[in-house]
């Protein structure tokens, strides 16, 4: 893609759109920029009325909602064009690209599989929607390297030219209700990492997701599946096997919970696609440390687990985590900022749970659906205060475990940043 010379708005100032900025500018673009947060007024550049000026494109951000967002209307309707971050990025890279989307466990595949192929000697980027924008790595890519990208909705919903040779949507539950409006309009969405794929590449689904199995967006698309297949990646007998043959034994992963076995087979097909020893899956897979804030076991105090799954901003998520831990007594704390989310799917699955403690702006709708399905539920309006009441309240043996169901805008910028909160709260520090 030519960009010198030309004029170009970047929208959105977070980390994409600064990479975006860094990469246009490096090519000799004249580029300004806009942001709703009108905190960033006064930096040099920054264009206080981009509806009246004309551009040769604009990049915008994957926060960037565009359902009512009259700025992008106005650039529509005056046929300017509008890539998203990750188009960008496209133009700009080279070599291979495993895309990997799905409404959970895509951190932890991408980590995976990029950990597997380093171990097989190939030269990788990881990132994407992990927290490395595209265009900050796309510059490096070469032809003889992966780049393995997590894709999420928001990326995908303005994505028109990205091109993975693999793709792999993992499971498709509802999330994000509130930006797309219905499952329906996400799962269009999500499919669209498969819409410039040839019939040379290669895209991965989920057998036992009724969803993502269903999905007929690609020809030449390959299952993994905890059940036995006729060909594919499957479970079989304890171990992991690649169409007939045993790669890895289910015994050798340290992950815990189901979810975890299918993030594990989604790496393995996905790195099917490449020359990869059985000794470079076993090294990867042993070795392996999830991200932060995903069913991390944060310590024992006073006989009490506390477990940090902040990272489950959606029920699918959260129904994963009581799942690894059915067999201990539970204190689940839940909450946040909703997204148009029923809980009643949540609570009618009738775990055992020993106490629901809810908080934040979901603290009302969760615990009324609790009490709903017989749990014994308890309700705080600020999130410390609910930690502290399980800090206080909780028994020795007892797990308290914080996997919220829902997204911490209400009061934290993260669910990092909410993780953190949690572990300084319980740990006393
Ligand atoms: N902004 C506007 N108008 C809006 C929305 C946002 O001007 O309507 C501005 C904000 O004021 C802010 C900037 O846009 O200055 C933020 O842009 P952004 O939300 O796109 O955030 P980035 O910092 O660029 O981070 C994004 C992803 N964030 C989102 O999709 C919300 C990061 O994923 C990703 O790691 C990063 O790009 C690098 O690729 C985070 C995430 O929460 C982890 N993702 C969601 C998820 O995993 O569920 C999709």
């Amino acid at each position: 893609m030519k960009v010198k010379n030309k004029n170009v708005l970047v929208y959105g100032l977070g980390d994409s759109g600064r990479a975006a900025i860094n990469l246009l500018r490096k090519h000799k673009a004249h580029v300004s920029f806009f942001d709703d947060n009108l905190a960033f007024r006064e930096y040099v550049g920054f264009e206080r009325e981009p509806q009246k000026q004309d551009y040769d494109f604009v990049v915008i951000s994957p926060g960037i909602k565009c359902i009512g967002n009259s700025l992008l209307e106005n650039f529509r309707e005056r046929k300017i064009p509008i890539f998203s971050e990750l188009d960008l990025a496209y133009f700009f890279s080279k070599g291979k690209i495993v895309a990997i989307t799905g409404t959970n466990g895509k951190t932890t595949v991408s980590m995976l599989t990029n950990k597997i192929l380093r171990a097989a000697g190939y030269k990788t980027f990881l990132c994407g929607n992990i927290g490395l924008p595209f265009s900050a790595v796309c510059e490096e890519t070469t032809k003889d390297s992966v780049t393995v990208c997590e894709v999420s909705n928001f990326q995908l919903e303005t994505t028109n030219f990205f091109h993975p040779q693999i793709a792999c949507i993992l499971n498709l539950k509802p999330d994000h209700l509130d930006r797309h409006g219905s499952f329906g309009e996400y799962v269009e969405v999500k499919s669209r990492i498969a819409k410039n794929m040839k019939l040379r590449d290669t895209l991965i689904l989920n057998f036992d997701d009724e969803t993502t199995k269903l999905l007929k967006i690609h020809k030449k698309t390959e299952f993994f599946s905890k059940n036995r297949l006729k060909k594919g990646v499957f479970l079989w007998k304890s171990a992991i096997f690649v169409n007939k043959k045993n790669v890895l034994d289910v015994k050798d992963i340290p992950l815990k919970g189901e979810k975890n076995l299918e993030n594990v087979l989604a790496s393995v097909a996905i790195c099917s696609h490449f020359k990869v020893s059985e000794n470079a899956i076993f090294d990867a897979v042993t070795n392996f440390t999830p991200a932060s804030h995903r069913m991390e076991i944060l310590g024992e105090m006073s006989g009490v687990t506390y477990v940090d799954d902040s990272k489950a901003t959606n029920v699918a998520s959260t129904v994963a985590c009581v799942e690894a831990f059915s067999d201990k007594p539970i204190f689940l704390l839940m909450g946040g900022h909703g997204k148009e989310i029923n809980y009643d799917d949540f609570f009618s699955l009738k775990f055992s749970l020993k106490k629901v403690v809810c908080f934040g702006e979901e603290s009302n709708k969760i615990f009324e659906s609790a009490k709903k399905f017989g749990y014994d539920a308890i309700s705080f309006e600020k999130f410390d205060d609910a930690v502290l009441w399980c800090v206080n309240n909780c028994e020795s043996g007892d797990f308290c475990i914080l996997s919220p169901a829902c997204s911490s805008f209400d009061e934290f910028s993260s669910y990092a940043e909410r993780g953190e909160r949690f572990k300084g709260l319980v740990l006393g520090l």
